[in-house]
């Protein structure tokens, strides 16, 4: 009796390390909510993002990105970031930006055969802006666009997605919710989920996934995070599409996890954000209760 709980025990400790393994940058955003973000530093490979200005964003009108509320799934000590920007005018803002270290550096994500790129996002709007994203040669992207919809795109290797090549169809978005999104890359097809859902009308040809085998190529723009950013400048001369609501947990890893390991699932076993919340009164007759599952639950 007492050796078999011992070899439990040892196994789930595996597997929650199989799990970290693949990551290859982490950004949690957590801090002290209501104040004022400056810079966080990814807990993987110990990658900055900092706060940044736009160029052409007067001093006496910069607004600016606070700690606020965590998203409704994944730590729920943790915060966000709030982006404070114009909900009318994605250009000019403030945004966050990673530096490019140099040519095919790990953020590049150039010698990756396979990727998933994840976040939580609270849109406060519908608008072209980014949630994450890193440019010119190569591409890895995550936006939402005006009509509601998010969209990818990969380039390198002579493939390129473009701009409207990654368009997720089914999977929309509304103002002031929540929602995780995952890009995964297989090193074949490209697949995207909202809420550990699968698109099935996904890119040009409306199917539940976009054959791409390209790769990503080297690009010597900074990444940016609720922004696009034009350069590798510090602060930089030329960025815009900002976020205007929450991100939370920026995480890249270098290979495509199953839908069991995005952050929506992994950090209880339990499951999570029921509908009607609990302890919900004055629920209507014939309502249906629905949650999001736990990694061990369905
Ligand atoms: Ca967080
Ligand atoms: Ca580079
Ligand atoms: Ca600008």
């Amino acid at each position: 009796m007492f050796k078999r709980f011992v070899f439990v025990v040892f196994v789930l400790v595996g597997l929650a390390g199989l799990a970290n393994a693949d990551t290859r940058f982490h950004w949690t955003f957590d801090g002290t909510e209501g104040q004022e973000f400056i810079s966080d530093t990814d807990i993987v490979s110990g990658y900055v993002a900092a706060k940044f200005y736009d160029a052409t964003y007067g001093e006496n009108e910069a607004q600016d990105i606070n700690y606020a509320e965590t998203n409704p799934w994944y730590n729920a000590a943790g915060t966000s970031l709030e982006y404070f920007n114009d909900p009318g005018d994605n250009d000019p803002g403030v945004g966050v930006r990673v530096e490019d270290p140099g040519v095919n550096s790990p953020l590049d994500l150039s010698d990756v055969t396979a990727c998933t790129i994840e976040a939580f996002v609270y849109p406060g709007a519908l608008r072209q802006a980014v949630i994450v994203r890193k440019y010119i040669d190569g591409y890895y992207y995550i936006d939402t666009r005006g009509t509601g919809n998010f969209a990818v795109r990969l380039a390198g290797g002579g493939e390129d997605l473009g701009d409207g090549g990654g368009i997720c169809n089914d999977l929309t978005y509304e103002a002031d919710n929540w929602y995780h999104v995952a890009l995964v890359w297989d090193g074949t097809e490209i697949r995207f989920y909202v809420n550990g859902q699968q698109s099935q009308d996904f890119g040009p040809d409306s199917g539940s996934s976009i054959p791409y085998t390209g790769g990503i190529d080297d690009s010597a723009r900074a990444l940016g995070i609720g922004c696009i950013i034009r350069d590798n400048d510090d602060p930089p001369s030329s960025s815009g599409q900002f976020f205007f609501g929450k991100i939370d947990e920026v995480r890249i890893s270098d290979a495509a996890l199953p839908v069991s390991s995005f952050l929506l699932y992994s950090k209880s076993g339990s499951a999570s954000r029921p509908s009607p919340k609990n302890g919900q009164t004055n629920v209507c007759d014939g309502i249906s209760l629905c949650w999001t599952a736990g990694a061990d639950a369905a």
